[in-house]
């Protein structure tokens, strides 16, 4: 079967929907670090429309390891395709990706990217573990790439390296037109990285530090739309539709959302017309996603997959499992959310179960469950924090840290890695306390790099340990009883 390129565009069915600018008269105005499905599905999609109402704004992908992404398309023009499933299905090919990188094999022609005049955006996907943050969210100096980037700061191997190693650049040339957008899931995600990136400028030169301060804008921004990786059957599937082979198309949901602070140093593409929100201050948007979508997203995923749960939609589909989630957003997460009359939180919390109810999505629990350890501080524990400071209830909030301990016990009995920054150190202590599921409570409550100052309270400790006994005998026959007592 051929492939996709810019030859068999022509080729494709009517009903597919394509680029509607020059793609090929077009030229780069952003770099993207970390190209993977979410940048892919949402950033990319944003932008390849918005080119319609002119500029050149095709991205350039910077991998900063993973080679696959540039072997796949570098065979299809750095073409793909978008495959919205959902009640109205489409696919639609997406022409944004101008050049694909890999920095260990192509700095130079990414450092050229980034320091070109004509660059003026950078954006991001790298997620939480990329931004080399300590548990307090600040740069953490002491980590591994940061010490590295220090000692070579002309061969970064860290995304705030990177981002420190081309500003320098600039500012020699005196091309500080350029605004850095962070596009993940952490609270304050523009303040944390111009904050990393300014800290670590400092490490290396205080005048460069202070350009930057002085002259680079770190928006803050909530990106929102449920993209599962993309698996061999969404290949085939494509390839069926197209008639042509996309060796990497992307899946995701209609609902897409992009709130972005209206703080730029420089030129942008047409995306507020093409739905993007541009607004002075993100933090309610950012707050409701996180909390409301991700909490409960990290919460079905540890729960449900000590169920023997595989997706969100079998998960929600359980009563007793969507009965738990409502209960935990009415009587916990909703309540922390200060929303006053600028959004329906209960609307916007069952818009979202409505989401997870979307049968032609098949999200894997076990996708979600990644990162334990950088994501449940933003999506659980926060939370918490609001919660004790109110003097309220967290019993609920406590069910996914405790099925996050259990899930980590439960994989390491089984001789089955995590995918986790932290997941030796968690394998290791799941091994010493094997069988011991207080004393494994215990020492990861411990990880003040995951609990900060939670690891001294005690209530919380407590109201843990409880659940984690409530819940270590779930199994799918007894997930309602279980549910039921929480
Ligand atoms: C998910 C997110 O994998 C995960 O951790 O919770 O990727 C989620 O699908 C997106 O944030 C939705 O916008």
């Amino acid at each position: 079967m051929a492939r996709l390129n810019f030859s068999t565009l022509a080729d494709l069915p009517s009903e597919v929907k394509q680029p509607q600018y020059d793609v090929n008269a077009t030229t780069t105005g952003i770099v993207h670090i970390g190209p993977g499905a979410f940048h892919r599905a949402h950033q990319a999609v944003y932008t390849d429309l918005a080119m319609a109402h002119g500029g050149n704004w095709r991205i350039d992908g910077v991998s900063m390891r993973s080679k696959s992404l540039k072997e796949k398309l570098s065979g299809q023009d750095n073409l793909f395709s978008l495959v919205v499933l959902d009640n109205e299905p489409y696919t639609q090919i997406i022409g944004a990706m101008n050049n694909v990188y890999v920095l260990g094999e192509d700095r130079d022609a990414i450092m050229a990217s980034l320091t070109a005049p004509a660059t003026h955006i950078v954006t991001l996907t790298i997620t939480e573990k990329g931004y080399c943050l300590d548990n307090q969210g600040k740069l953490d100096a002491a980590h591994p790439d940061i010490l590295h980037d220090k000692d070579f700061p002309e061969e970064p191997v860290s995304a705030i390296g990177l981002l420190v190693a081309a500003l320098k650049v600039r500012k020699e040339n005196d091309a500080s037109e350029i605004t850095i957008v962070s596009c993940d899931n952490l609270s304050d995600n523009g303040s944390k990285l111009g904050a990393a990136v300014v800290a670590f400028a400092q490490l290396l030169d205080s005048e460069l530090a202070a350009w930057i301060s002085k002259n680079i804008c770190f928006p803050n921004t909530m990106v929102d739309s449920i993209t599962p990786a993309t698996d061999d059957a969404l290949v085939s599937q494509t390839a069926a539709a197209l008639g042509v082979t996309d060796e990497w198309p992307i899946q995701r949901e209609a609902f897409t959302q992009w709130v972005v602070e209206d703080k730029f140093s420089g030129p942008r593409p047409a995306w507020d017309k093409v739905g993007v929100t541009f607004t002075d201050d993100v933090h309610l948007f950012e707050k409701a996603k996180l909390r409301v979508l991700n909490g409960t997203h990290s919460t079905l995923a540890y729960t449900g997959t000590l169920c023997g749960i595989d997706t969100v939609f079998e998960a929600i589909s359980k009563p007793d499992m969507e009965a738990f989630i409502c209960r935990l957003l009415k009587e916990e997460i909703l309540p922390t959310i200060d929303a006053g009359d600028k959004m329906d939180l209960s609307a916007y919390a069952d818009d979202i179960l409505n989401r997870y109810h979307n049968k032609h999505i098949r999200h894997l629990l076990a996708q979600i469950a990644w990162d334990g350890s950088q994501k449940l501080p933003f999506r659980i524990l926060n939370t918490v924090r609001d919660r004790i400071k109110a003097k309220a209830s967290f019993n609920l909030l406590s069910v996914p840290v405790a099925a996050w301990i259990l899930f980590i016990a439960k994989r390491q009995a089984a001789g089955e890695t995590i995918t986790d920054p932290m997941a030796e150190r968690l394998l290791s202590l799941a091994e010493k306390h094997s069988g011991d599921t207080k004393a494994l409570t215990d020492a990861v409550l411990n990880e003040r790099d995951v609990f900060a100052e939670l690891s001294d309270n005690q209530a919380f400790r407590d109201t843990v340990h409880g659940q984690v006994e409530k819940l270590s005998n779930i199994t799918p026959e007894t997930m309602a009883a279980c549910l039921g007592e929480l």
